[in-house]
């Protein structure tokens, strides 16, 4: 085929600019000419995943259809950029591994802006919910977030341009012809 498809996999706390990015991301390889489509957590759960909530559980499901989907958008040769918290390293690694199995590539990248940074900036008030105990089960707060042991790319807070990097990396790896 004359496009590979992949899945680049943001992961990271409630305000971490997953979605900035992502979006960032989607913006400038669809301008590239590269078919590129974003998945969002935050979205999918009005639609595709209306029916989940915030258990463990849940959001293991959760994470499940939004790599499949990837794979899916993968498979047809389009970048797939899904944007998620997805708290559990379990979680993650099935999606690699059902990324592995059908040959198309997955990449990990982990938005790593500490907690009280997300904490600080609480666009939606959220965090603040959280501590006033009118959220339950929120990630960072009450609820795990486990760090990715081997992300492919780490993002800081303090990168200059975080869409660039994840750019260079797809070119360098040599991920698509
Ligand atoms: C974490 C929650 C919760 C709880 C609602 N924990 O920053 P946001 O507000 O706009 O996006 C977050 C979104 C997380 O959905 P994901 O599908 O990415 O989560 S997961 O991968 O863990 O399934 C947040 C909002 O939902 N939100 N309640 N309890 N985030």
């Amino acid at each position: 085929r004359a496009t590979r498809g992949l899945t680049v996999w943001l992961t990271g706390l409630s305000a971490s600019g997953k979605s900035t990015i992502a979006v960032e991301l989607e913006r400038r390889l669809v301008a590239a000419g590269r078919p590129a489509y974003l998945l969002d957590g935050d979205n999918l759960r009005h639609g595709l995943n209306a029916d989940l909530g915030f258990s463990a559980p849940d959001r293991a499901e959760n994470v499940r259809r939004v790599g499949e989907v990837a794979r899916l958008f993968a498979d047809a040769g389009v970048v797939a950029v899904a944007s998620l918290i997805s708290p559990y390293r379990s979680d993650r690694a099935l999606v690699r591994e059902a990324h592995q199995r059908a040959g198309l590539p997955f990449l990990e990248v982990f938005v790593d802006t500490p907690p009280e940074v997300c904490e600080a900036r609480d666009p939606k008030g959220m965090y603040a919910k959280a501590r006033a105990g009118e959220i339950r089960g929120f990630t960072g707060v009450d609820d795990p977030y486990e760090t990715p042991e081997a992300p492919d790319l780490v993002l800081r807070p303090d990168s200059a341009d975080p869409a660039a990097e994840i750019l260079t990396l797809l070119n360098r790896s040599a991920l698509w012809e």
